[in-house]
This record gives structure tokens, C-alpha cells and sequence, in this order.
């Protein structure tokens, strides 16, 4: 699925795709769903850490973690991408404790962070929903909100900007949404 958003001339791909982020070779960069420490973890994170190797950990290791919200970039060593930015998502908590701010200042962080190192194409997973528990109806609006935001604001930053989503269920809620 692609929508294109069409701002002066410019214009920014957003896609839906069903698959594994690890094997996204037509971004620059995918972001990884961390944990404050950076240390690695299950879920999007575990499979990130596998596919790219040890050095990521090694290079993870001189970052001193990430706060909720914030990102950090990496390396991508063994995987087909340039980079990784690591976020860290809210772990949810029924909403009232500031989830959806943090989840969303996620994918701002995220994206300034690729903007200011030079970067077009992205691949964002569905950050929060898994282990974190962040339920996948709100998650989805606030990713694309938060993207299509993102885009408006600064037309031609990004070429293409990718939502990697790991079953059908997950594709479905963001193709209603978008
Ligand atoms: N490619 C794309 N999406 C995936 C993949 C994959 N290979 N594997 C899982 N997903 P989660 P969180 C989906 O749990 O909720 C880790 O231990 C998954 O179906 O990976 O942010 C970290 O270290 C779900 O929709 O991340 C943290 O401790 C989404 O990715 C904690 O989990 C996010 O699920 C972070 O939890």
C-alpha cells in the first residue's frame, strides 16, 4: 500500500508492508523498538541484534541507554541498511501516564534524528505493541499522525517512509487508518 503526499512538488512515499524489518533493503535506516538500556531484548529488538551481529551490541554498549521517547543511531553492520536508530517506546500503563505523547515523540525523534544525518528512506516497526502492550488501534493512529505530521512540516525531507508490520491484523489497522 503507498500514499503519496504530494507537498510543493515534493513527494514523500509512505508505505504499509507486511513482513520482517530485518529485511528491508530499500531503506537507509530501520528503526528498532529498544529498551531503555539498549542492551537488546525479544520482539523487533532481539531480531534486529541477530541479523545485524555482535558489533551492534558492542557499539550499543557505548550509547549509556535511551530514555523513553528519545533515539540514538547506530551502525547496522550485518543488515542491508546503513543504520539503526534506536527509540524507545512507553511501556503501556491504561494510557493516563503520558503513553501516547511519548509514543509519539518516537517517531518525531526518530525522524529528526535521520533528517539531521542526511538520510530519505526509513522503516519504522509498530513500536509499543508487542511486549510493551501499547494497543495496536491507538499505536497506529499516533504513527501515522505523527508521520504524516512530520512530512507536512518538512516537505522533501524524506523519500520514502515505511511501516514494517509483522502479521495481517497489524496491516489491517494501519491500512484503516491511513
Ligand atoms: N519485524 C517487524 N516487526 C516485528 C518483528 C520483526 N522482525 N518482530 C516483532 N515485531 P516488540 P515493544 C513486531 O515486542 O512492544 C524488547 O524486548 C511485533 O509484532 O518488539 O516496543 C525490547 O528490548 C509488534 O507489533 O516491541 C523492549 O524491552 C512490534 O514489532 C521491548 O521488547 C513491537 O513489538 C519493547 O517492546
Amino acid at each position: 500500500v503507498e500514499v503519496l503526499a504530494n507537498l510543493n512538488q515534493v513527494q514523500t512515499k509512505i508505505a504499509l508492508t507486511l513482513g520482517d524489518i530485518t529485511k528491508q533493503g530499500d531503506v537507509e535506516v530501520i528503526v528498532n523498538a529498544a529498551n531503555k538500556s539498549l542492551l537488546g531484548g525479544g520482539g523487533v529488538d532481539g531480531a534486529i541484534h541477530k541479523a545485524a551481529g555482535p558489533q551492534l551490541l558492542a557499539e550499543c554498549r557505548q550509547l549509556n541507554g535511551c530514555q523513553t521517547g528519545q533515539a540514538k543511531i547506530t551502525g547496522a553492520y550485518n543488515l542491508p541498511n546503513k543504520y539503526v536508530i534506536h527509540t524507545v517506546g512507553p511501556i503501556w500503563n491504561g494510557g493516563a501516564h503520558g503513553e501516547a505523547d511519548l509514543l509519539a515523540a518516537c517517531y518525531e525523534n526518530s525522524l529528526r534524528l535521520a533528517q539531521k544525518t542526511g538520510l530519505k528512506t526509513i522503516a519504522f516497526p509498530a513500536i509499543s505493541t508487542g511486549i510493551y502492550r501499547y494497543p495496536l488501534e491507538e499505536a497506529s493512529q499516533i504513527a501515522l499522525a505523527t508521520v504524516q505530521a512530520f512530512v507536512k512540516a518538512n516537505p522533501g525531507a524524506f523519500e520514502l517512509i515505511k511501516f514494517v508490520l509483522f502479521d495481517q491484523a497489524a496491516l489491517d489497522c494501519y491500512y484503516r487508518k491511513l
